[in-house]
């Protein structure tokens, strides 16, 4: 095995092209002696046929496109390893989790109703995609950011994409849920109540990629060395915690910097700020699957830490940037599919139907079934069968045996049980039902856990998924669908289905619409069915502010709006602080190239008020100097320190500086720090690392 730092560097060497001093030649190796002019009859033409170099080079860039996936079209990806930490041999045979093992990976995250091109900030949910290139093939880990799904069987996915999506007949609104077919298909279907909430909340804004909660959705199983089974559900927690931005910043990201996230999380990575993540596992005995208030197979529920504690068993490094995004993250195919020993599905509808969805998506999108000869899909261990040709194999079989049973190649490649040995086992799960088209009534209750969401939210992160809905319904025409999803959200919660109502001007119907009743009364006949008493009815871990307070603000940049002028004694002590944290001062100033410093030294600038924005940054600091008069003129640096205000961020001022403040409508708050106040700079960090104060919005009613 090579060292964990090194697991990826080596994994692709041979597939790595390099040019440096290479004469340029056609895709048949031929040299071009001139790739500037085609081949003509005469200099001013007509262009010849014959021209064999030309064609060759029109034929490959007239296919340089495939079919975009038809969701998580829009994906960034890097590379990394895992290492298993924890002994959970007695549930799991995965060689991967063994205790000391490190596994290489390729992780893609995306958004899913964009198109490839579209805005990283979109309103949405995310995709986290591991491929573990384990020594028993590759393992394929296809979770969100979120950890239920709007639906609870396969059958309505594609009804469910469709009414995302843009509409069909003037393809709009672009990366967005914000219109009629979405909220037609949601209000309708009262299982979509619990993440729609998640959706409206601020998980769907996320502050960077590398801090997203991951989650496996569905209940799978841990399979033992015994064949006993257990109910797993998979949790991946960033190191760095999870965070969002505000919606208002949301949407100017989207027009300042589309690729934010993308950026965000190369730069990241090229810095050697490597991001990482826990695995953490929920184990539930089988005894125990129908002990709960709700449905461990239903893919709309959580199964509550509080009641059910989580387990570290590992963590994950990514540490590398791919060398070519279309080689690796374009053509990097998952499968929810691609099971190792000691992994299984559970009976969960909706992962029933992925398991034939990814398989066929691939070989439709990658163009054959030989996707997995591609590098970046590619087992580590080696692949050995008897399955032959197709488009695009590159693979060369050697030898005249392709068929098994064989006795000319000895009967190689063999099956495990052939030689006493191991191979993949389904889970032996004893089946004694009836053939039938039909959903449990254990799946009836669509709003004990939307209501659970809501209220473990604090008030600052409640009032975000009330202008959200308010946002999003605002956005459509028909008032009829306004009607039907304020039913809905009055079954949630009153206060929050009133408070969108208000936004809308309407009284929110205390019952579900009939159309709404209609629906779901062909899932459940005797719908609505009296639910259970849950036994959980708040849990701090559905909260991102409660455990923001954890945090860190390593990575996190700090823009220092300077001029020329500013005092660098001013800017010394924050900075070396901030360093000493892992945060980065990025210096911002009215032009780039450099500015003189008030002791006369010369200060390298990156950025400017012209090229910059607030929102790209997590927090602000205007030092002492000359640069104070120069700012105080400035309308942008006003906008830029007022922006990072509005969004609830930190700012700090030098004593010199504190006059701006006034200047840009900043009033002092809790992070709002000034040079004269009691350490002044440890204040500072403080509330770098609560994140954002949200409590400022409706304290100083600047709603973000
Ligand atoms: Fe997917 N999903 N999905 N999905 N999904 C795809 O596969 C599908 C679902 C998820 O980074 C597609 O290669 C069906 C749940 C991620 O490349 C497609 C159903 C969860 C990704 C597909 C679901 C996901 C996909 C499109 C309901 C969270 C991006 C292109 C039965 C647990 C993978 C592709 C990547 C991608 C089908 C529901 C996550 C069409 C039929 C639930 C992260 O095959």
């Amino acid at each position: 095995m090579p060292k964990k730092e090194n697991i990826n560097q080596e994994r692709f060497t041979k597939n790595l092209i390099d040019n440096t001093n290479k004469l340029l030649t056609s895709n048949d190796g031929v040299p071009i002696h001139d790739n500037n002019n085609t081949l003509k009859a005469g200099s001013r033409g007509p262009s010849l046929m014959q021209d064999h170099l030309f064609l060759d080079k029109l034929m490959h860039f007239d296919r340089e496109r495939i079919p975009e996936r038809v969701v998580h079209a829009r994906g960034s990806a890097a590379h990394g390893y895992f290492e298993a930490t924890a002994d959970v041999s007695a549930y799991t045979k995965a060689d991967f989790l063994k205790k000391g093992k490190t596994t290489p990976l390729f992780l893609r995250f995306s958004t899913v109703a964009g198109f490839k091109g579209s805005t990283d900030l979109a309103r949405d949910v995310r995709g986290f995609s591991i491929k573990f290139y384990t020594q028993e093939g590759n393992y394929d880990f296809v979770g969100n950011n979120i950890p239920v799904f709007f639906i609870q069987d396969a059958m309505n996915f594609p009804d469910l994409v469709h009414a995302v999506k843009p509409e069909p007949n003037n393809e709009m609104p672009q990366a967005a849920s914000a219109h009629d077919t979405f909220w037609d298909f949601i209000s309708l279907m009262p299982e979509a109540a619990h993440m729609s909430m998640w959706v409206m909340s601020d998980r769907a804004i996320p502050r960077s990629l590398r801090m997203l909660e991951g989650f496996g959705v569905h209940t799978f199983k841990f399979v033992n060395e015994q064949g006993k089974g257990t109910f797993v559900k998979f949790h991946w927690k960033p190191k760095l915690g999870a965070h969002a931005v505000a919606w208002n910043e949301a949407q100017k990201i989207s027009g300042f910097d589309a690729d934010f996230h993308r950026r965000d999380l190369w730069e990241a990575i090229e810095n050697g700020d490597f991001p990482q993540w826990d695995l953490a596992v929920q184990l539930i005995p089988e005894e125990d699957e129908l002990k709960y208030s709700f449905d461990i197979l239903d893919p709309t529920k959580i199964i509550p830490e509080e009641l059910v504690p989580l387990q570290i068993i590992g963590t994950m490094t990514l540490n590398k940037n791919p060398e070519n995004f279309f080689a690796e993250t374009e053509q990097a195919a998952f499968d929810p599919g691609r099971l190792v020993p000691g992994i299984d599905f559970s009976d969960d509808p909706l992962l029933q139907g992925r398991v034939f969805s990814y398989l066929d998506t691939q070989n439709y999108r990658l163009g054959g079934p030989n996707f997995h000869e591609l590098p970046i899909n590619r087992p580590i261990n080696g692949k050995h069968n008897n399955q032959k040709d197709g488009f695009a194999k590159s693979d060369i079989p050697t030898g005249n045996v392709s068929y098994f049973p064989n006795s000319i190649a000895s009967g190689c490649p063999y099956h495990a049980m052939l030689n006493g040995e191991k191979g993949f086992e389904s889970h032996e799960q004893p089946i004694k039902e009836k053939k039938v088209r039909r959903r449990s009534d254990s799946f009836a209750d669509h709003f004990t856990q939307a209501r659970l969401f809501f209220k473990s939210q604090t008030a600052a992160e409640q009032n975000h998924i009330i202008n959200a809905f308010s946002f999003e319904l605002s956005k459509i025409k028909s008032e009829q669908i306004r009607l039907r999803e304020l039913a809905i959200l009055n079954q949630i919660d009153v206060k929050l289905a009133e408070q969108v109502g208000k936004n809308l001007g309407l009284v929110p119907p205390k019952e579900l619409d009939e159309l709404t009743l209609t629906f779901a009364r062909q899932n459940h006949p005797n719908y609505p069915i009296k639910p259970k008493k849950p036994e959980v009815e708040k849990s701090e871990a559905l909260s991102m502010v409660v455990k923001a307070g954890e945090g860190t603000i390593a990575t996190r940049k700090v823009a220092f709006l300077i001029d020329e002028g500013v005092s660098l004694a001013s800017m010394k002590k924050l900075e070396d602080a901030l360093k000493a944290e892992g945060a980065t001062a990025v210096y911002i100033a009215s032009h780039v190239g450099t500015v003189n410093s008030k002791e006369g030294q010369t200060i390298a600038v990156q950025h400017s008020y012209l090229t910059d924005v607030s929102v790209c940054f997590d927090a602000f600091y205007t030092p002492d100097g000359d640069s104070v008069q120069e700012l105080e003129n400035n309308p942008d640096y006003l906008q830029f320190v007022n922006e990072g205000f509005r969004h609830c961020k930190a700012l700090a001022f030098a004593k010199g500086a504190e006059k701006l403040m006034n200047k840009s409508f900043i009033t002092k708050d809790e992070a709002v720090i000034v040079e004269g106040q009691d350490r002044w700079v440890e204040e500072f960090i403080k509330a770098m690392k609560q994140h954002r104060l949200w409590t400022r919005e409706q304290a100083r009613k600047v709603p973000s």
